[in-house]
C-alpha cells in the first residue's frame, strides 16, 4: 500500500468506507503509476488493477506494488471486484460518480447487488493539488522543454506563415526537445483571431503589424506545463503595445501577490482590478488554473474561488485582454508555491518580441 492510497482511504474512513474504485486515468495513473485502461481497487490491504491481456504485462513494470486481475470473457471487471470485496468482508465502495456513464454505473449496481455505493467526490484531485517533489521536478522539465522549444521557434517564425505552420512547428520543437505529447492542442492565435482566447489554429497567414498569441504545453511523466506568450510580427501599433504592456503588468503585479496562505480569489483581484478600468469587459476568464496531470486542475484564481494558497500547489498566472475585431493579449507563467514564496519554471522573456 503506497502513501497516496492510505491517503484516500484515511479521508474516506470517517465515512466507514474502507474501499474505493478509481477509473479516472490520471487518478489511476496518481496512485499506481500505471497508465494503461482498466480500473483500480483500493483495499486496505492492497491496490487491484482490473485491466485485460494487453496491458498484464505493462501492469507489472509500472506499477510494482499492485496485483493484477486478468479480465476476459467470464470474468468482468465487476465480478473481479465483486469477489474482491467479499474476500475483504466489505459491503461499502467509492467511486468516482463524474468519471462514469449512467449505464456503466448501473452495471456496477446489478454486479454487486450488496454494495453500498459511496461518491469519492473530488477526493483524489484534492490529493493531487499538493505536489511532491518528483511531481514538481516533472512539471519543471516539461516547462523548460515549452520556453527551449519556444526559443527556437522564434528563429522560424516570418510573416506570411500560417498559424498552423507555426503552431505544427512549435509541436515538433516540443517532442523533439524529450515531451510526450502535448498536454493540450496548441494555439496560435494572430491579428483578430487573437481575440478567441482559446482559438484553433488556422489556414491564415500572419501579417507584419499582428500579434501572435501562442499558448501551448509540454508533458513529461505525465505532468503538463503551461504557458502564454504573445508576440509581435513586425511594428505594431500603439494601441496594441497598450494592450500588452497593460496584460503585462498585471500579471507582474498578480504574480508578486502570490505567496502561500493568500486567497486565490484576491490573486485573480489583482490582475482585474488593473485591467477592468483600463479595457472594460476584455478579461472575461479567470486568471489561472492548476497544472498536474491533467492540465486544468485545482485550485484556481477566480472570482469565485474559496481556495487558499498552499505549498505544493501549482497554478498558472494568465491574465489576458480580447477586442474583437482588434485582437488580443495573453501572458501566462505558473507558479509552483513553496513556504515561503514561489517559483517560476516558465522562465521565456517577457518584453515584447518582434520578429521582422
Ligand atoms: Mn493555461
Amino acid at each position: 500500500m503506497n502513501a497516496r492510497a492510505s491517503r484516500l482511504l484515511e479521508q474516506l474512513s470517517a465515512e466507514g468506507v474502507r474501499a474505493a474504485l478509481v477509473t479516472k486515468e490520471e487518478n489511476i495513473r496518481y496512485f499506481t503509476g500505471y497508465t494503461g485502461e482498466g480500473c483500480l481497487l483500493i483495499l486496505p490491504e492492497k491496490q487491484v488493477i482490473l485491466t485485460d491481456f494487453r496491458y498484464v504485462e505493462q501492469v507489472s513494470r509500472q506499477a510494482l506494488d499492485c496485483e493484477c486481475v486478468r479480465t476476459r470473457a467470464g470474468v468482468t471487471p465487476e465480478g473481479a471486484v465483486a469477489s474482491l470485496l467479499q474476500e475483504a468482508g466489505l459491503t461499502k465502495l467509492a467511486y468516482e460518480p463524474y468519471k462514469m456513464t449512467v449505464e456503466e454505473f448501473q452495471g456496477w449496481q446489478a454486479a454487486l447487488p450488496g454494495v453500498e455505493f459511496v461518491s469519492l467526490a473530488n477526493k483524489p484531485e484534492v490529493l493531487r493539488q499538493i505536489k511532491d517533489r518528483g511531481e514538481i521536478d516533472s512539471i519543471c522539465r516539461s516547462a523548460k522543454i515549452a520556453c527551449d522549444a519556444l526559443a527556437k521557434l522564434m528563429g522560424y517564425i516570418r510573416p506570411g506563415m500560417t498559424e498552423k505552420e507555426i503552431a505544427t512547428e512549435l509541436d515538433y520543437y516540443m517532442l523533439k526537445l524529450g515531451s510526450e505529447g502535448n498536454a493540450f492542442s496548441t494555439i496560435a492565435a494572430a491579428g483578430p483571431n487573437g481575440s478567441l482566447p482559446h482559438a484553433v489554429p488556422s489556414d491564415r497567414p500572419v501579417q507584419k503589424g499582428e500579434l501572435l498569441t501562442l499558448d501551448f504545453g509540454a508533458k513529461v511523466n505525465g505532468y503538463c506545463s503551461d504557458m502564454t506568450r504573445t508576440i509581435a510580427i513586425g511594428k505594431v501599433s500603439d494601441e496594441l503595445r497598450a494592450i500588452y504592456d497593460a496584460v503585462l503588468e498585471a500579471q507582474l503585479r498578480a504574480l508578486a501577490y502570490v505567496k502561500p496562505g493568500v486567497n486565490c480569489k484576491d490573486v485573480d483581484a489583482v490582475a482585474r482590478d488593473y485591467l477592468e478600468p483600463l479595457y472594460p469587459g476584455a478579461f472575461g476568464h479567470s486568471l489561472g488554473h492548476g497544472v498536474g496531470l491533467f492540465i486544468h486542475e485545482g485550485p484556481g484564481f477566480s472570482t469565485r474561488s474559496e481556495a487558499v494558497l498552499k505549498p505544493g500547489h501549482v497554478v498558472t498566472v494568465e491574465p489576458g485582454v480580447y477586442i474583437p475585431g482588434l485582437g488580443g493579449v495573453r501572458i501566462e507563467d505558473m507558479v509552483l508555491v513553496t513556504e515561503d514564496g514561489y517559483i517560476n519554471p516558465v522562465t521565456a522573456p517577457k518584453e515584447l518580441i518582434k520578429i521582422d
